[in-house]
C-alpha cells in the first residue's frame, strides 16, 4: 500500500506541517503518525496492522527473534504484521523468514517509510512475510534482493 507520507516526502513537502488529505486510508494516517512519534534511528516492528502494538525497536540489528536477548525475544518471533523505519544512516531493514538471517528476505527502505500490511508480501523464497519475521539486519540496498514496494 502506497504511503501518504511518501508522497509527500516526494513532492519535497515532509516536515512542513502538510495536512493529509481527509480521502488518505486511516491505516496510512496511522503509520504516518507513528513514524513522525518514532525515534529517530530505529526500525520498528508491530503486533497488529497500522503500525499498532509495538513488538520492538531496534537501532542494531537482532539474529534471533525467538531468543531472550536482544531488542526482540520470545513472542516477537512470527508476530509483526506492520513495520516502519526511521533510520537517518540511509540503510535499509532487512528482515528475514527464519533466524540467524536464514530463509527468504526482503527489506524496507528508508524512503519507504513503513509497511502498514505485510498482508500479501512475500521474501525473496515465495514465502508470505506477515507474522512470520525471525530475524532482522540494516544493510545498504545493494545487499537486498527484494524490497516491500517493489
Ligand atoms: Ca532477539
Ligand atoms: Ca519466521
Amino acid at each position: 500500500m502506497r504511503k501518504i507520507l511518501a508522497a509527500a516526502a516526494t513532492l519535497g513537502l515532509a516536515g512542513l506541517g502538510v495536512i493529509v488529505p481527509a480521502t488518505a486510508a486511516q491505516a496510512s494516517a496511522a503509520c504516518d503518525t507513528a513514524w513522525r512519534n518514532a525515534a529517530s534511528g530505529y526500525f520498528y516492528a508491530y503486533d497488529y496492522d497500522s503500525c499498532s502494538g509495538t513488538l520492538g525497536l531496534d537501532d542494531d540489528n537482532d539474529a534471533n527473534w525467538s531468543d531472550t536477548s536482544g531488542s526482540f525475544q520470545s513472542g516477537d518471533n512470527d508476530d509483526a504484521q506492520s513495520i516502519l523505519h526511521k533510520g537517518t544512516s540511509g540503510m535499509a531493514v532487512k528482515v528475514y523468514r527464519h533466524a540467524s538471517y536464514g530463509g527468504g528476505h526482503t527489506c524496507l527502505k528508508k524512503s519507504e517509510y513503513y509497511m502498514d500490511d505485510l498482508t500479501g508480501h512475500t521474501y525473496t523464497d515465495g514465502s508470505g512475510v506477515n507474522v512470520s519475521i525471525s530475524s532482522h539486519k540494516w544493510v545498504w540496498e545493494s545487499d537486498c534482493g527484494k524490497f516491500l514496494n517493489s
